[in-house]
């Protein structure tokens, strides 16, 4: 890499930091002068060169790469659909809806070029009157209000662009007036007298306003689409686009005609139900000769099963809902269990329950024995810690009390 190109390089991170540090300043240069060709100039809002007058309030840069961090701010980033992956928005946005209180000259102006002014530079080749079409996004009723000016002054038929389009990037070339709030189409127009560099002015109208692109037209029956047409300079660089966000995918077409908005729940509810589980069999202990839980089953094939076990090995498998919570059994723990004593019945295995360890009955809790009853005895086994029972034809259950 050339010595130009590595100072090119840096000089690119630095403006690119700029812009990301500091989202109202500038990302054209004061050289950049679009062109007017066939009667059309078009401009991404984005490519001011300068900013003015933005003591209360100042156009911010969004793009797909940054966006500003400043409140209050109304409605969400609009980057999806904005041309060059870009657009501004007037910051901060305190006035949202009819019932904020209005502030002239802070939230409001219906005076242009007293507030948050954009430059642009222009070369007009032909002379005449040109239609002003701004794309903007207004999600509110107190965002979608601008005024135009040109070489510093303001004249009438560039105040108070409007639009009533709501929550998309729309054009519109439209002029709020007294008795038409919603805006007189094709009345918003600069009459450009002379041929060569103009500069074009926006001004704030209402904080909110969001702008993605502007066009000068010529032809009172053009009317711009999609993103608008290209961008052309006269002098100067363009700069480059940020990659473009995509719109969100089209809503899927419904496979079902629409209801009538009812709410019907069917099935069945789940609802707890109290039982009682007795376990009622003779005293048994680990020390005892018969019977013996712990080795009544030596020799046999035996699942052991230890379903309670707080804090060991066993810490899922309880059919209780949760640990402290065995007033409540969970009936889908219960169908596994289930499947788990219908195999060893077929394979005539030996079932070996300890139905509890210590935890319910000796007023302790956790693997560490600590002090504290578990909620067991409205429900669970109260009396039995230990049941066994042989699976199979000639089964003989046996519950046993551990002592
Ligand atoms: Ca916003
Ligand atoms: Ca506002
Ligand atoms: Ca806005
Ligand atoms: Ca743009």
């Amino acid at each position: 890499m050339s010595l130009t190109n590595l100072l090119t390089v840096a000089l690119l991170t630095t403006a690119f930091s700029a812009q990301a540090a500091d989202p109202t300043a500038p990302m054209a240069a004061p050289d950049l002068v679009f062109d007017e060709v066939d009667g059309i100039v078009a401009v991404e809002a984005e490519h001011f060169y300068r900013q003015t007058l933005t003591e209360q309030r100042a156009w911010h840069i969004t793009s797909s790469k940054s966006a500003p961090d400043m409140n209050p701010d109304a409605d969400p980033p609009h980057v999806a659909g904005a041309s060059g992956g870009a657009y501004l928005e007037i910051l901060p946005d305190t006035r949202a809806t009819h019932g904020d209180q209005l502030i002239a000259g802070e939230n409001f102006s219906d005076k242009p070029g007293v507030m948050a002014v954009l430059h642009y530079k222009v070369n007009i080749n032909t002379p005449g009157r040109y239609y002003v079409w701004v794309r903007s996004f207004s999600t509110g009723s107190e965002d979608n209000g601008v005024h135009l000016g040109l070489n510093g002054r303001w004249p009438e038929s560039g105040q108070r662009w409007q639009t009533v389009q709501k929550q998309k990037w729309a054009w519109d070339c439209k002029q709020r007036t007294a008795d038409v709030h919603t805006g007189v189409p094709m009345q918003l127009f600069l009459d450009i007298e002379k041929a060569g560099e103009h500069e074009i002015l926006f001004s704030m109208r209402e904080d909110g306003f969001e702008m993605d692109k502007f066009v000068l037209a010529s032809n009172q029956e053009y009317t711009p689409e999609g993103t608008g047409p290209a961008v052309k300079a006269k002098a100067g660089q363009i700069p480059a686009p940020f990659p473009e966000v995509a719109k969100a995918a089209p809503l899927v077409l419904p496979r079902q005609p629409d209801g009538q908005g009812a709410v019907e729940i069917s099935g069945e509810l789940k609802e707890w139900h109290k039982v009682t589980l007795t376990l009622d069999g003779p005293y048994a202990h680990e020390l005892d000769n018969a019977p013996n839980p712990f080795t009544d089953g030596k020799g046999m094939n035996v699942v052991s099963c230890l379903p309670y076990n707080a804090g060991g090995d066993g810490d899922n498998v309880w059919p209780f809902v949760a640990r402290d919570d065995k007033c409540h059994w969970d009936c889908s723990k219960l169908d596994q269990w289930g499947m788990v004593f219908d195999h060893a019945t077929a394979q005539g295995l030996y079932l070996h329950f300890k139905l509890q360890e210590n935890e319910i009955d000796d007023d302790r809790r956790g693997d560490k024995s600590e002090p504290g009853r578990v909620p067991s005895r409205s429900t669970a086994a109260s009396s039995a810690t230990s049941a066994s029972c042989i699976a199979g034809k000639s089964s003989r259950a046996s519950v046993t009390r551990w002592r």
